[in-house]
């Protein structure tokens, strides 16, 4: 028995690594599209399409929204990575956003994201994004497009089970990835003293339901094992949260073979109303940490980041009614609430089956203590006292599952290189479809919340290999776009994406188009180096600090002739924008600056440039985004002399003149 386990664990194991999943690669993939699949994705120039579809970035720590069905690429929104092209993490303003308890942290790994939520359906308000390696959650404001918030999550590593929110948005989880010795314990500890010292938490972060602002609320502390994914309940279910864990062997090291070890790892239930409960009477108990809390001012365009010192802790073991494991076969990965908040779908990595476990069941079965004991004190569930029942032969890897509120899901299956559609009370499959290939997740606008809407599911592969144009090494992500509204899932479009795509999101874009912000009101700039008109542009000095408020308007700087500035300067230049206008933007960038990027001002914004000039001589400046037929002469110069020059500050726009004598003559008589 356990010999045929880990025949079958290494088996696909095998599988995973060779590569042999092309095997499953059918003769002619481009047969699969129909037709009329054309006509489906075209959105005619001019035309919007009907869906926003908010794509985590992975491995580039942005955000990508796309447009559906047309694949088209609208933006990338930065959140924890910096972003040359926009100036965000280079800017003044904007690089507190980027701060963490161990300083300023440039890049991270985005996986998944979620839409905020008002009685379990989407709200088109925020969407929240994790970030895995320095672990952080951020809020993305959905008027602006721009990353409002990040608080960092202290006692966690690898936050992967992450932000996944409540049915009204109540609170957002963390689940950590890595256990670790936690914050305030001593680290410097043998790594194979891991089951005796590292420890694992759960994050759970309150959502104020007017301003958005997040603040750390509780932690809980659970057993070291890898905290992979999660969600919410819903309905009935709303009051508690579902977690999948791997590593319930708690190995720390070859975890390829070692945390795969047992037959069945868990699912962990939370009740998060009674946690919440127990943590305001005051349960838990108060440790020092550090950890930073980023909030962007929209008024001020400006970005302040503090650093909190304490967060509330509850042990798991010492709140009996609050946890407790299910049993979930091979190592799950995807944990998938259906819409109706009874079903609870885990998805097994090396499972060949899903099981689908049923909520009143587990009611059931806590009230009956029909427990087989416990792990690290935390009660186990029995595996049958907790199942509605198992999807059969559903196809090898299932790894994430989303519904179409037909009474239908459909999984990801990574080995197999397919989507599976089952029906969620008769757990049988209905069809399948092949993916190009080896998918991770799904997606389907409201999806994962009480009210999908079934028309289409994007599927995000893992790996693309032949899909495009090959570029060298380094190919494009592949997702792709089928119909899901028929019987059979129909192939429509396969369109790239940037980074790697994890988890996503999609709504119709009726719930968002419309407060879309389209330019900032100058008079509500509340930046303190604002500058509200050319007339009120100036340059100051302090000492060695030089202030420049220098403002932009089709097409020109004031002041562009600057001179005065000395090697060893800390130069800030605040460049405000005084357009009043949508879609005119300037940019903003001086000849060999280093470590900065260029600015991307909006209509009615301040950014902050900072530059410390090295070397004597003239450095131009000017406009980086095309903005008018005269761009190309919105330009200007600095001056910097040596350290010792009396070079007296002087700036202007139009005055500086050379002398009329030296005009080059007219030659177009
Ligand atoms: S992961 S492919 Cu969400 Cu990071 Cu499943
Ligand atoms: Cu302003 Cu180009």
């Amino acid at each position: 028995m356990k010999k045929n386990n880990l025949f079958s664990t290494t088996w696909l194991l095998l599988l995973l690594i060779s590569g042999s999943i092309f095997s499953c690669k059918p003769k002619n993939a481009g047969d699969a599209v129909s037709g009329d699949a054309a006509q489906q994705v075209y959105v005619a120039p001019g035309k919007y399409d009907e869906f926003y579809n908010f794509v985590s970035g992975g491995f580039n720590g942005q955000l990508s929204v796309y447009g559906l069905p047309s694949g088209r690429l609208l933006k990338i929104v930065p959140i924890f990575s910096v972003f040359p092209e926009n100036g965000y993490g280079y800017s003044e303003e904007t690089k507190p956003m980027l701060n963490t308890s161990q300083g300023f942290v440039p890049w991270d790994d985005q996986h998944h994201l979620e839409l905020s939520q008002t009685n379990g359906e989407i709200d088109g308000r925020w969407i929240f994004a994790n970030a895995n390696n320095t672990p952080r959650v951020a809020r993305v404001d959905l008027n602006t497009f721009k990353t409002a918030e990040i608080i960092e999550l202290p006692n966690s590593a690898g936050n992967h089970s992450s932000p996944f929110i409540t049915e009204n948005t109540e609170y957002v989880v963390a689940g950590t990835r890595f256990a670790v010795p936690m914050d305030n314990d001593n680290g410097d500890v043998p790594i194979n003293t891991y089951r005796k010292n590292f420890k694992a938490s759960i994050s759970f972060i309150s959502v104020d339901k007017n301003s958005g602002n997040m603040s750390l609320a509780f932690q809980l502390r659970v057993p070291p094992v890898d905290f992979d994914l999660s969600h919410a309940g819903k309905n009935k279910s709303h009051d508690w949260f579902f977690f999948s864990c791997y590593n319930t062997e708690q190995a720390n090291t070859l975890l390829e073979v070692n945390a795969s070890q047992r037959d069945k790892d868990f699912i962990l239930a939370v009740n998060w109303k009674k946690l919440e409960a127990y943590a305001k009477q005051g349960k838990g108990k108060k440790e020092a940490v550090q950890y930073a809390h980023n909030v962007y001012d929209e008024t001020k365009h400006m970005a302040t980041s503090t650093i909190e010192k304490q967060v509330l802790v509850l042990d798991a073991k010492d709140l009996k009614d609050v946890c407790y494991f299910i049993p979930c076969p091979k190592s799950p990965h995807g944990c998938d609430v259906d819409p109706s908040g009874e079903y609870i779908v885990g998805s097994g990595k090396l499972a060949a089956l899903i099981p689908v476990f049923s909520f009143d069941k587990i009611q059931q079965a806590i009230a009956n203590k029909k427990f087989i004991g416990e792990y690290d004190g935390i009660p186990v569930i029995e595996y049958e006292a907790a199942l509605y029942g198992e999807v059969k032969k559903p196809g090898l890897g299932p790894l994430h599952t989303e519904f179409d509120g037909r009474g239908n899901a459909i999984t990801t299956m990574f080995v197999s290189s397919e989507i599976v559609k089952w029906n969620i009370k008769d757990l049988k499959v209905i069809d399948r479809q092949s993916t190009y290939y080896s998918p991770g997740h799904l997606c389907i606008p409201g999806g994962d919340t009480k009210k999908p809407n079934g028309k289409y599911v994007i599927v995000y592969n893992k790996i693309t290999k032949d899909r495009y144009l090959p570029t060298g090494p380094e190919l494009a992500q592949s997702a792709q776009l089928f119909d899901i509204s028929g019987d059979k899932m129909k192939l429509l479009l396969d369109f790239p994406t940037v980074g790697e795509p994890h988890y996503a999101q999609a709504v119709l874009a009726s719930l968002i188009k419309d407060k879309s912000v389209k330019y900032f009101d100058i008079n509500k700039n509340q930046n303190p180096y604002v500058t509200k008109g050319e007339a009120e542009s100036k340059v100051v000095r302090n000492g060695k600090r030089v202030d420049v408020y220098i403002t932009q308007i089709r097409s020109h700087f004031s002041p562009d002739n600057i001179e005065g500035i000395k090697v060893g300067d800390e130069v800030y230049w605040h460049v405000t924008n005084l357009e009043q206008d949508w879609d005119i933007p300037h940019g903003f960038a001086i000849k060999s600056v280093p470590d900065n990027a260029e600015l991307l001002v909006m209509p009615g914004e301040t950014q902050t440039y900072k530059w410390m000039p090295q070397k004597a001589g003239i450095y131009p400046f000017y406009c980086t985004d095309f903005c008018s037929a005269l761009h190309q002469e919105m330009q200007g110069y600095v001056r910097v002399s040596p350290v010792e020059s009396k070079v007296p500050l002087s700036f202007s726009t139009g005055k500086n003149l050379p002398d009329p004598a030296t005009a080059p003559p007219l030659l177009d008589k």
